[in-house]
């Protein structure tokens, strides 16, 4: 359930109101400084190893503004800087710490130009994408911790906006126990999901679509044993779901979350 209200509460685009991450505890502060760089069309955002928690919204045309929440600084100053040039790829590295990376787009307008590639290293880590269009590849990494990873649609004036992965899409987890989390979303290409070791979550409820169903990849990783990695609603054509023990009904129960 909590998964839910979550989204009910986030799920707005455009907003520019800095989400709590889910993983940390409210009397956390996210903190630190992302520096941001362009160089031969892409935009690198480098995190520090504190709590770093951004929004980065693809704006019209080659503009992505990259805003600091909470007490997280941009370039070495508080609220928001607007990057034009941005012709290639989106790159996203916050390190240490936990982070919380929210990726947007301005629905109508703006389609992220080439691939998109987040790391947000060790600790637990929150990794939002809502109504995104990426017209290259897609990229997660969120290696060490409990991570989570939330992908959906946003409802904009000119009606549903889904995440469009045109592109190659993939998640490494890494150790921890994860959720990677997808709804309503389009798999142009191939799909590599690997959630690596620990008591990992993948939640969809038939709502996403595959292009390529046998280009899709699920691998829940270690245990083998009870209770074992979950799978909430599988889409039936995709045949390559393997290292998934658990199939249970609701998706609060994925991740080792309650
Ligand atoms: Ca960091
Ligand atoms: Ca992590
Ligand atoms: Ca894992
Ligand atoms: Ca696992």
């Amino acid at each position: 359930m909590m998964m839910f209200k979550y989204r009910a509460l986030f799920g707005l685009i455009g907003s520019f109101i800095c989400a709590l991450a889910l993983n940390q505890p409210s009397s956390t502060q996210a903190a630190g400084n992302v520096h941001l760089k362009l160089e031969n069309g892409d935009l690198i955002i480098t995190g520090d190893n504190q709590d770093n928690n951004i929004i980065v919204i693809q704006e019209c045309c080659q503009i992505v503004v990259v805003n600091g929440c909470a007490d997280t600084t941009v370039n070495g100053s508080a609220g928001r800087v607007d990057v034009e040039g941005v012709t290639r790829d989106i790159i996203i590295s916050t390190n240490e710490g936990k982070d919380s990376v929210r990726v947007e787009i301005t629905p109508g307008v703006a389609v992220i130009a080439h691939n998109l590639k987040i790391n947000t290293g060790g600790a637990d880590d929150t990794v939002e994408l809502f109504g995104v269009t990426v017209r290259g590849n897609t990229q997660i990494q969120t290696d060490d911790g409990d991570d989570v990873i939330l992908i959906d649609g946003v409802q904009t004036p000119n009606g549903y906006k889904r995440p469009d992965f045109k592109g190659s899409f993939s998640v490494t987890a890494g150790s921890g126990d994860d959720l990677l989390e997808f709804h309503n979303a389009i798999f142009r290409g191939a799909v590599d999901v690997k959630m690596g070791s620990g008591i990992d979550g993948v939640c969809s409820t038939e709502d996403s679509e595959f292009a390529a169903p046998n280009l899709a990849f699920f691998d829940g990783g270690l245990p083998n044993g009870f209770p074992g990695d979950g799978f909430v609603a599988p889409i039936i054509e995709l045949p390559h779901i393997t290292n998934f023990e658990d199939f249970p009904d609701d998706c609060s129960y994925l991740g080792g979350r309650d």
